[in-house]
């Protein structure tokens, strides 16, 4: 019996991509960001054959200007998700808006419209990854113990944290090169400021290669995070999922990705599930809908993504036995932005790297963690930037809107004066010392605070309540959730490294259990 179980499953060649129409396979993974990444790998090095779906594109054939992604400076149709006009999240300059016409595209940002909140979130192969500034932060422990009690954090800080760093590429910036380089002037600036307000200047690890990026600046290879590519993507230095979990995903054999499929239903068949896919071109339009099975799915399409899925499914009976916690306990990781105007004498440089590598340590005395983020204009603009995440209680639901056929969040706009007030522990302070202001003219005409959005959602299907202390779906075997939807609205740092981590952790011990 053992034998022929083994020798199946060895023989089955991953059935490749795209996906055809009544497709049966072991694994789906829904969605390719970090949490669907890690199962893929960990399970295909166990043996076992998996089909990633996801919804983006694959990014990586390059555009009419040679590059696969467009620069920040300049979005074109590659830089959104089905708009027609860009939603830049610094939307204005000196009174000037910024957003401009784009054809509608399949692009590789998603400027989701909630009540109250956009949630920005990367489309394609490698999900968040593709779009995010690579800060890879480890919280402290004791402030990860606080966040996910039922987490033994003594297996994470020695096991599953060096593993997700490992995987994930993670390293930290040459201090003396970063002391002695132009493009990294904004945030030595960033640095004097806190630290003639007595604030903790931290620096921090990232997925970008340093050593590339010291190339980028000696001027012998194609410039990249120093041109300002992040937001839209970055086409050489940085180790997104493509380069580091996938591509080892990949190399196994045994894992096949099909891109531009979008789930939209999961229902249980005769011991296995029923997946409902939707292929789409270019435009956004379905140009089929293939049904497949699977004996094991993972939802990993991001906490807003697994969590609109899961709403759905079980508003609709599609998958009755899913718990009431479906839905609960969604936060914006606290996010706010600012920007001060400097000094004359405090240039912050028309160079400015677009990966960040340090932030201003507050959250215990004022639960805010800012970090010292570029501006990537090319000019000088003046100005400092700041992405805070802090200690913002407030917790929104998911709900299901049966008359519209869709799902809601119900996050107020209100609920960001919390994330506001913490912020300003920091920036009140900095501002008084240096005899500086707030900047006016970033987010809208006179708006200080760039309160009307999160980069890191988080929440959902909360580990230990949604699901096991594992991921494992309540009311639902072999349905399991391994993204930041597992994650109660909160990581005190920026959230990659965490979700990473506690994928690893749970793949783990589901291969040993359940496979
Ligand atoms: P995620 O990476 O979002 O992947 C989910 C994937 O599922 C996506 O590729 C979706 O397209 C796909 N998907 C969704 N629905 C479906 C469906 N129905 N069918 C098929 N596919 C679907 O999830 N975090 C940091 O730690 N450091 C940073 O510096 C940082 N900077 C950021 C900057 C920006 C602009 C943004 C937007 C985010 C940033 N983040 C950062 C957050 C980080 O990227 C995010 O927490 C993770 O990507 C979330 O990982 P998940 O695996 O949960």
């Amino acid at each position: 019996m053992g034998l022929s179980a083994w020798a199946g499953r060895a023989s089955a060649a991953p059935i490749p991509a795209p996906i055809p129409p009544g497709a049966h396979v072991p694994v789906l993974v829904i969605g390719t960001g970090y949490g669907g990444s890690v199962a893929a790998l960990r399970l295909a090095q166990a043996g076992v054959d998996v089909h990633m779906l996801e919804m983006g594109m694959a990014w990586d054939t390059p555009g009419s200007d040679g590059k696969i992604f467009a620069n920040t400076t300049t979005p074109d149709h590659r830089s959104y998700w089905l708009r027609t006009k860009t939603k830049q999240p610094l939307s204005n300059f000196l009174g000037f808006p910024l957003d401009k016409d784009v054809p509608k595209y399949t692009g590789i940002l998603d400027a989701e419209e909630f009540s109250g909140i956009t949630v920005y979130q990367g489309r394609g192969v490698g999900g968040g990854s593709l779009v995010n500034g690579g800060m890879a932060v480890t919280p402290l422990r004791e402030r990860f113990s606080a966040i996910l009690p039922s987490v033994n954090a003594a297996e994470m800080y020695s096991t599953y944290y060096p593993r997700a760093n490992a995987g994930l590429g993670v390293t930290e910036v040459d201090q003396a090169w970063w002391n002695s380089v132009d493009c990294y002037q904004y945030a030595r600036v960033g640095r004097k400021h806190a630290q003639r307000s007595n604030f903790s200047f931290v620096f921090v690890p990232n997925v970008y290669d340093w050593d590339y990026m010291k190339k980028e600046v000696a001027g012998t290879v194609p410039k990249s995070a120093v041109a300002g590519e992040i937001l839209y993507g970055n086409n050489a230095g940085k180790k997104s999922l493509q380069k580091t979990y996938l591509a080892q995903a990949k190399a196994t054999g045994r894992v096949a990705i099909s891109a531009l499929h979008r789930v939209t239903s999961v229902t249980p068949a005769n011991g296995r599930y029923t997946v409902v896919v939707e292929q789409l071109d270019t435009s956004g339009t379905v140009t089929a809908t293939k049904t497949v099975t699977a004996n094991k799915v993972f939802f990993a399409a991001g906490s807003v993504g697994t969590s609109k899925l899961l709403t759905r499914l079980k508003a609709t009976g599609a998958l009755p036995g899913l718990n009431n916690e479906i839905g609960k306990g969604w936060g914006d990781n606290g996010n706010v932005m600012c920007g001060r105007a400097n000094h004359l004498w405090d240039a912050t440089g028309t160079v400015q790297a677009s990966i960040p590598t340090a932030g201003i340590d507050n959250w215990d005395a004022g639960g805010a963690f800012a970090e010292v983020a570029p501006l990537p204009t090319g000019i000088e603009t003046w100005a400092s930037f700041y992405l805070s995440i802090t200690k913002n209680p407030n917790r929104a639901q998911f709900t299901w809107n049966s008359t519209a056929n869709r799902a809601e969040l119900n996050w107020q706009a209100a609920w960001k004066q919390p994330s506001i007030d913490m912020a300003k522990t920091i920036f009140d302070k900095i501002n008084a010392k240096e005899g500086t202001i707030y900047r006016t003219d970033l987010f809208g005409v006179y708006k200080i605070w760039g309160d009307h959005l999160t980069y890191h959602p988080l929440g959902g299907a909360i580990l230990n309540k949604a699901t096991d202390n594992y991921g494992r779906l309540h009311g639902c075997s072999n349905l399991y959730v391994i993204d930041g939807a597992l994650i109660p609205g909160n990581t005190s740092v920026n959230p990659f490294v965490t979700i990473t981590a506690l994928a690893e952790r749970n793949i783990d011990t589901i291969i040993r259990t359940d496979f």
